[in-house]
């Protein structure tokens, strides 16, 4: 089945999802493909790969392709830019980040990656990436014309257009390892305008903000600083996928 058509799947039936998201950057394959299978078992929905700072076609090759041969999830793409490209993935999402200054990031790499993408034969998923303050590394780079957190209303305006672009995800962004997570509020007034899947991530790292957050309206969850930074990353992630089973 398709990486999308599995993701709607939970969706329609009102189930939520997490992925795990590793950074090529930020570990050896090995240790991406150990951290990778526990998160696994688990009980994560998908790998995410990529990264704003340091992914070269070496590691993400490398990182994806032993992932990819010892995992049995699906393997998305989350690219920072056009080096974010491997045919050892399952999927790629074709992000824009809507809300940046600098059309590079909204449509100019995306036509440098599109026959990239296409030679690959990797499904694409075409993603509305909207990046809320502080924003992380992913703000600064991707020049991003941060929204506020209290103003939940701008951020379901760019998320309603991205629907409105025929994009199948949402993607709500506060930015990689920052200190709080999205508001509930924003979440839920986004959430409210949308009809495809939402998708937040920055800054989960326990079951309790995982619950928050899939309570406020996100279908998918991601996190990824987390699993860098504990030891059991089973466990962690079992006690994510636990809190959030029931919604
Ligand atoms: C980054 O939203 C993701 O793009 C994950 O953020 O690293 O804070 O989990 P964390």
């Amino acid at each position: 089945m398709a990486v999308l058509e599995q993701l709607l799947t939970k969706f329609n039936i009102g189930r939520s999802m997490h992925l795990t998201l590793l950074d090529p950057d930020k570990q050896s394959p090995e240790l991406a493909k150990s951290i990778a299978i526990q998160a696994l078992e688990g009980g994560t929905d998908g790998i995410m790969i990529g990264g704003s700072v340091g992914v070269n076609q070496e590691n993400l090759d490398a990182t994806a392709q032993i992932i990819k041969k010892n995992v049995p999830l699906p393997v998305i793409l989350f690219p920072g830019d056009i080096t974010g490209i491997t045919h050892y993935a399952d999927a790629v999402f074709f992000m824009s980040l809507l809300n940046s200054r600098n059309p590079y990031y909204i449509t100019g790499a995306q036509s440098l990656g599109a026959p990239v993408i296409k030679k690959t034969g990797l499904e694409s998923i075409p993603m509305g990436y909207i990046v809320i303050e502080p924003g992380g590394a992913v703000g600064v780079i991707g020049d991003a014309k941060l929204i506020p957190r209290n103003r939940g209303d701008i951020a379901a305006s760019y998320a309603l257009a991205a629907q409105y672009l025929g994009m199948k995800i949402v993607y709500l962004e506060s930015g990689s390892g920052v200190p709080k997570y999205l508001p509930s509020k924003m979440i839920s007034q986004v959430k409210s305008v949308l009809d495809i899947p939402l998708i937040v991530g920055g800054g989960i790292k326990t079951e309790k903000d995982a619950l928050n957050v899939v309570k406020a309206g996100a279908d998918i969850i991601v996190t990824g600083t987390l699993v860098e930074n504990v030891k059991n990353v089973k466990e962690s992630i079992s006690k994510i996928t636990s809190a959030i089973a029931d919604y």
